[in-house]
């Protein structure tokens, strides 16, 4: 068997980030901490498991869509890109596209390292002809090619798919979408998927169902600050919140202290009152024109929009 091409790029987070950013949001109130520190081996594993729930419709949905415009979207887009896909730490959902792109090259960036060698190995194994240069990275942080990434005779194309846009603020999503824009650069596109706003009900269940892998996902953050910062959270004082906040339009996911206590982190002490939370992650979702005037204020034009047949989904092709 030959080896399959993949040239794996290494700039991972070190522990020594994901203490500092762990203290900084437990000083601050609302007590915040970024969702990009769900993804170690096990919350990864976890996320795969929400993805094959029956309330959470995103990825079937997304699914859906891009298998249904797949030839279109190749068309629109032509052969001999660069595809590059921040956070591609499966490499799942791109597979629909790559028979009809024929991309030059495919970068997956991702924070998970092992989760990200293994989906690489297999995707180029699976298309041989596939050039895959990996890149374990956080792209919250620095979106930057690899210097080994060959240039294409086709247009950089990125592709963002899962709705990961909703995890940013309004505003850090336009700075996101500037920062693609600009990794693009001219004649570049961008695929990306955004979930839509819809009933309460709908989303609600999305985020809290009914088998708990939703709230085992949310605290595995507390088992993974344990595990690797010393912490000593007790699992059994903490649950899971999820909700719609309609009036920000977004998802809001917290650990909730179900008595007062504290907990050290890090060699230092936190206290909480009775109810007090950790803001853990906000995934807000957008009607389809009011993503599109998001995305211009980053430097794209509308090139296509496609939904799933429920209408759940939005999938967008944008261009600079
Ligand atoms: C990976 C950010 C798109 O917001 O739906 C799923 C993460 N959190 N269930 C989402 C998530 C809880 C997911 N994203």
């Amino acid at each position: 068997m030959t080896h399959p091409t993949i040239e794996f790029h290494d700039l991972h987070p070190t522990p020594a980030d994901f203490a500092a950013e762990v203290l900084a949001g437990l000083r601050r109130r609302p007590r915040y901490i970024p969702p990009k520190f769900f993804y170690d081996a096990r919350g990864s594993q976890l996320f795969d498991a929400i993805t094959a729930l029956p309330e959470y419709y995103l990825t079937r949905a997304e699914v859906e869509v891009l298998a249904a415009n797949a030839a279109e979207i190749a068309r629109r887009v032509g052969t001999g890109s660069l595809l590059v896909e921040p956070g591609g730490g499966s490499c799942a959902k791109v597979r629909i596209l790559l028979e009809g792109l024929r991309p030059c090259a495919y970068v997956p960036m991702d924070i998970s390292r092992e989760h990200l060698r293994a989906a690489a190995e297999q995707v180029a194994a699976e298309f041989p002809w596939l050039e895959v240069h990996a890149s374990c990275a956080d792209f919250t942080r620095a979106m930057t090619l690899p210097e080994t990434a060959p240039e294409p005779e086709g247009p950089r194309v990125a592709f963002f798919p899962g709705s990961s846009i909703g995890n940013f603020d309004p505003e850090g999503a336009v700075g996101f979408l500037a920062a693609v824009a600009e990794l693009v650069g001219p004649g570049g596109f961008l695929l990306i998927g955004a979930d839509r706003k819809k009933d309460k009900a709908i989303l609600d269940a999305a985020y809290d169902d009914a088998a708990g892998v939703t709230a085992a996902f949310n605290l595995n953050l507390l088992e993974r600050m344990n595990r690797e910062l010393g912490a000593d959270f007790d699992l059994a004082a903490w649950r899971h919140r999820a909700f719609y906040n309609e009036a920000q339009g977004r998802i809001e996911m917290h650990l909730v202290s179900l008595r007062p206590q504290t907990v050290r982190v890090a060699g230092e002490s936190f206290t909480f009152d009775a109810g007090e939370t950790i803001h853990t992650e906000n995934s807000y979702k957008y009607g389809i024109e009011e993503f599109q005037a998001l995305a211009a204020r980053a430097g794209f034009e509308p090139a296509a929009v496609w939904s799933d047949a429920r209408g759940l989904f939005a999938v967008h092709l944008l261009r600079t």
